[in-house]
């Protein structure tokens, strides 16, 4: 699978490049990354600016349409495989498990990172991007944004994992919508917090029980909006 990010500050990647577990499927040669600098796209040969006021007044600069557009096109033709292109925006649709694992299945996910007020509308309306926000709040740039969708992507990806079930069990994957249940290590005791028997005795149908309410109860506690989902696709646990 391949990525292409379009951003100002391509520098902002270098350490999630080289100090995560994406590292090891760039080598293992499951995932390409592709950096592309937005300011050489610029139309203005002096400075390399890409930004400018907007019209009607008020705060802030925005990222001009002719070099986006033009970066993107040119990414394009250089490669064949067909891409989800997506700008990162607090205005998007927000990014779920859902959504992470329909972008897994694309060969190419294409990124466009905004930075001040954002890219001018027609960069939208030419090439019909999809929208994506990681939450209700605002960052400084997409950068850390596009981190985010990729991070939440490349784990996805067949082989990237260790052990091809690690992530089944997760928080919102698609063998489980609701929270993870608790989960202890050794030692057995520590500061009077003991792990609970159940899971000491090895009867793995108890403790799959135990697991099952566990993340039944946390998920009611804290994420009641999860539990109304999960009873509408999962009539099994509707009780
Ligand atoms: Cl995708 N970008 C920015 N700049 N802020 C955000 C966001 C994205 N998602 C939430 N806040």
């Amino acid at each position: 699978m391949r990525f292409d990010i379009v951003t100002l500050f391509p520098a902002i990647f270098d350490g999630y490049l080289t100090q995560s577990l994406l590292n090891k499927a760039i080598e293992r040669e499951l995932v390409q990354i592709h950096r592309h600098d937005l300011r050489e796209w610029s139309h203005d040969p002096k400075h390399n600016k890409i930004d400018d006021r907007p019209f009607g007044g008020g705060p802030g600069m925005l990222i001009q349409a002719p070099p986006t557009v033009e970066c993107v096109e040119q990414i394009d033709r250089e490669c064949e495989l067909p891409a989800r292109r997506i700008v990162l925006t607090p205005q998007g649709k927000k990014l779920d498990q859902r959504l992470a694992e329909d972008l897994a299945t694309s060969p190419r996910v294409l990124l466009m990172c905004g930075r001040y007020e954002g890219f001018d509308q027609r960069v939208m309306d030419i090439l019909e991007p999809e929208e994506v926000s990681v939450g209700d709040f605002v960052l400084n740039g997409g950068e850390v944004a596009a981190m985010i969708v990729i991070d939440a992507v490349v784990r996805l990806i067949p082989g990237v994992l260790g052990d091809e079930l690690s992530n089944f069990d997760d928080s919102f994957s698609r063998g489980n919508r609701l929270l993870e249940f608790p989960q202890y290590t050794r030692p057995r005791e520590y500061r009077g917090h003991r792990v609970p028997d159940v899971l000491l005795e090895g009867d793995h149908q108890r403790i799959a029980a135990w697991r099952a309410e566990a993340s039944l109860t946390r998920t009611a506690e804290r994420r009641q909006d999860l539990l109304s989902e999960h009873s509408q696709t999962d009539p099994k646990t509707d009780s």
